[in-house]
C-alpha cells in the first residue's frame, strides 16, 4: 500500500481541471457539485416503498437517481433513494480502467460473506454479466442494520478489485452510522483502512413507489436529494501504478438481497417496467433493453411517474398510491387515478351501511328489508 503516494501526485494534477466544481461533502445529500443526474430510475421498486422518514431506518430499498463526479483524486457518487435496514445490499460496480470483468468470475476475493462468489461463476460458466462494453474493475457493497441502540443504523462497507483474471485484493472497508436522538439527526460517514467513505441518509419517502411497473425516480426533473453517498480514492483502481487517465468512468448500481442472492428491479441505468431479476448468476444485462450502467457526464432521461390511486379489497382493506397493475396483481379493485381509500365502495364496505337498498338515505324501506329478513342466519 505504501507505494500509492506517488500515484496520488499524478492523479491530483489530472484532477485540476475539475477543481472549480468543488468537491461534494459526503453526507448522503446531493451536492450542486455533481451537476444533473446521470441516471434516473424508471421502474417501481420490488424491494418495498419506504414510508419512514427516519434518517437511519428504512422500510424498503430504491435507487431513484445516480450521478458521479471526480475531484481531488477521488470519485464521488450520489445515489438518491434509500436502503432497507435489513442488510439488503447496494452493489456498486465501477469501470474506470482497462481490463475488468464483464462477467463476474468465480475466483474473486471473498468479501461481504461471499458476495462475489454468490453472484459470480459457480464453475459452470455462468455469473452475472454486464452490458457489452462495461467491464468493471472495482466492486463496493453497502448494507445497514439496526444499531441496537434503538435510534438508527450502522452501515457496513466491503470492496474488492475485479481484475481481468480475478484474484484481486478485497477487504472489509469500514462502518458508519445514521441515527436520531431527541429529534436531532446524526450521519457519521464510514471510516476504514482504504480511504473509502460512505454516508447514508435514509429519510427519502418520495421517488418511485412499490411494484414492478414504469415509474419515475425524479418526477418533473426534481431529484431525490437524500440517499447513499460514496467517496473512493482513484488510486484504488491503479494497482499497477500506471497513472491512469480516468477519462471514461462508468457505473452499474443495483439493490440485492442481504446474501447477494436475489437481484431487485432497482438498477441504474434503469430497467423498464420489470419485476425483480432474481438469481444473480442468471442475470445478463446485455440481454435487457438499454444500458444498465451510466457514465460520468451522462444526463438522465426524463421520466413519467406511474399513475396511482386507491386499491380496495373485498375484506375492507385498502392501499393508497398504487398502480392499476399492482392492485390487480394483488386481487384488489383499482378505482382510478388520484383516488383515496374513503372512495372504496364494495357493497358492504360503503360509507352508509344502514342504507341497505342504496337509495341514498336510510328510510323505512331499509327498515322493512331488515324486518323481512329478520331471523335469517348469515354464513
Ligand atoms: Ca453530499
Ligand atoms: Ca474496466
Ligand atoms: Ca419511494
Ligand atoms: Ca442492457
Amino acid at each position: 500500500m505504501c507505494g500509492k503516494t506517488g500515484i496520488g501526485v499524478a492523479v491530483a494534477a489530472l484532477m485540476g481541471s475539475f477543481a472549480s466544481a468543488g468537491a461534494p461533502t459526503v453526507d448522503g445529500t446531493l451536492d450542486a457539485a455533481y451537476g444533473p443526474l446521470a441516471s434516473i430510475q424508471g421502474n417501481s421498486t420490488g424491494f418495498g416503498d419506504n414510508s419512514d422518514d427516519h434518517v437511519g431506518y428504512s422500510g424498503g430499498s430504491e435507487l431513484d437517481g445516480g450521478v458521479a463526479t471526480m475531484s481531488n483524486g477521488k470519485l464521488f457518487i450520489h445515489l438518491g433513494g434509500n436502503i432497507e435496514h435489513n442488510y439488503n445490499k447496494v452493489e456498486v460496480f465501477i469501470d474506470a480502467r482497462d481490463g475488468g470483468q464483464n462477467r463476474i468470475l468465480g475466483i474473486n476475493p471473498d468479501v461481504g460473506f461471499g458476495a462475489l462468489q454468490r453472484m459470480g461463476d459457480d464453475g459452470t460458466g455462468n455469473g452475472l454479466t454486464f452490458d457489452a462494453g462495461f467491464d468493471p474493475d472495482l466492486y463496493l457493497s453497502i448494507g445497514c442494520g439496526d444499531n441496537a441502540d434503538g435510534n438508527g443504523i450502522n452501515s457496513y462497507i466491503d470492496y474488492a478489485e475485479l481484475r481481468t483474471n480475478g484474484d484481486g485484493f478485497g477487504a472489509y472497508a469500514g462502518s458508519g452510522s445514521s441515527y436520531s436522538i431527541d429529534g436531532t439527526d446524526y450521519i457519521e460517514p464510514s471510516t476504514g483502512d482504504y480511504g473509502i467513505t460512505v454516508a447514508i441518509n435514509n429519510s427519502n419517502i418520495g421517488g418511485v413507489i412499490g411494484g414492478d411497473g414504469s415509474d419515475c425516480g425524479a418526477p418533473e426533473d426534481v431529484a431525490v436529494t437524500t440517499g447513499i453517498e460514496i467517496e473512493i480514492p482513484l488510486y484504488l483502481f491503479d494497482w499497477d501504478f500506471e497513472g491512469l487517465p480516468y477519462d471514461d468512468v462508468k457505473l452499474c448500481v443495483f439493490v440485492n438481497s442481504s446474501d447477494h442472492g436475489w437481484v431487485s428491479n432497482q438498477i441504474l441505468g434503469s430497467l423498464d417496467a420489470s419485476a425483480n431479476l432474481g438469481e444473480p448468476r442468471q442475470v445478463n444485462f446485455d440481454n435487457i433493453d438499454g444500458p444498465q450502467y451510466f457514465a460520468l457526464g451522462d444526463e438522465g432521461e426524463p421520466c413519467i411517474p406511474a399513475t396511482i390511486g386507491a386499491c380496495c379489497f373485498a375484506n375492507g382493506e385498502c392501499w393508497e398510491g398504487v398502480t392499476d397493475d399492482h392492485c390487480d396483481t394483488n386481487r384488489g379493485l383499482w378505482i382510478g387515478e388520484d383516488t383515496t381509500c374513503v372512495e372504496c365502495d364494495l357493497g358492504g364496505g360503503n360509507d352508509c351501511p344502514t342504507d341497505i337498498d342504496g337509495s341514498g338515505t336510510t328510510d323505512v324501506d331499509d327498515l322493512l328489508q331488515v324486518i323481512g329478513n329478520f331471523g335469517n342466519v348469515c354464513p
